[in-house]
Order: C-alpha cells, then structure tokens, then sequence
C-alpha cells in the first residue's frame, strides 16, 4: 500500500508502516518508489545551520526520507519555489531530475536516507544556479 501526497511542485510517498514491537518501514523498486533503485546513500551528524543541496540533477531521481528528526527541503522548478518539511520516517519527497533543491533547517540528530534511480556521476549534477536557469529556460 502507498499514499501519495501531492505538494505544488512535487509528491510525497507514504510507504507502509507495520507496527510490531516497535515500527518497520520498506519500500519497492518500481512499486512505492516510481524506478529502479540503483543507489541509496545516507546523510547524517549535519552540522547546524548547514545548507545541502544546493544542485540539480540532470537525468537523476530520487525519494529522500527523513527517518530521524526534522528537515526543510526547498524545491525550485526555476520559476516557483516550494518549502516542504520531512518529519515523519515513512515519508518521502521525490525529487524529479531538473528540480533544484536545497536542504535546511536540519534538526540536531536529523538522519536522511536517499533512493537514487542512477549511480553517482559527478557530471550528472548543475551546482550552478545561474547555469541551472538557462537549462530551464527562465
Ligand atoms: C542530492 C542531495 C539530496 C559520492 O561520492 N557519492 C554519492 O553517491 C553521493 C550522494 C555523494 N558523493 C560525494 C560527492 C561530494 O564530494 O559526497 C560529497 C558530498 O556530496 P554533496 O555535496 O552533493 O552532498 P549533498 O548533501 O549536498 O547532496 C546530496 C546528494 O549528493 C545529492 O545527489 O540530491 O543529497
């Protein structure tokens, strides 16, 4: 079972909570998350008042939980913007390729883990903002 949430400028999936002793969530290639999972990585013991982000990906997808604590993750098409905060461990933002996103406001003990739909390629990201505008066009 998933649940879509539907946000201005993105979704968020709710993958299935199971309560048993404690909780378990899980999530499928291709099912909860909407490709073929062939990366995860982990973001943790961030630093206050740290900004991530602050790219895009030219071809790459990706769902970001937040499994521990609280973030802020601002979605920016290039020409609206939308701030959504992840707090709940079986919620995850997808983040379409060509979405520029920047992380904040991370809680102390804040734990992210990320779906990727490709490996990591470092010619696969815009970290220039300007650069990022005219891909987009605006
Ligand atoms: C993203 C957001 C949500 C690797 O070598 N392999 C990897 O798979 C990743 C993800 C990163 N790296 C290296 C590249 C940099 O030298 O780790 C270093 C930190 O990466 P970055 O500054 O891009 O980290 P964040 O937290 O700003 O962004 C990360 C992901 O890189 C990015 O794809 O969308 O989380």
């Amino acid at each position: 079972m998933k649940n879509i949430i539907k946000t201005k400028l993105s979704y968020i999936i709710e993958v299935p909570k199971i309560e048993d002793e404690g909780y378990l969530c899980f999530m499928e290639s291709n099912n909860h998350v909407p490709f073929s999972i062939k990366r995860i990585y982990y973001i943790f013991d961030v630093i206050k008042n740290a900004v991530r982000g602050k790219h895009t990906h030219k071809k790459t997808k990706q769902v970001i939980f937040c499994i521990q604590g609280s973030i802020t993750i601002i979605l920016d098409n290039g020409k609206d913007k939308e701030a959504i905060t992840l707090n709940r461990p079986n919620q995850g933002l997808f983040l379409d390729k060509m979405m520029w996103h920047e992380m904040v406001a991370f809680k102390e003990g804040t734990v992210l883990l990320v779906v990727a739909s490709d490996i990591y390629k470092e010619d696969d990201y815009i970290r220039n903002y300007r650069a990022y505008l005219e891909e987009v066009g605006t």
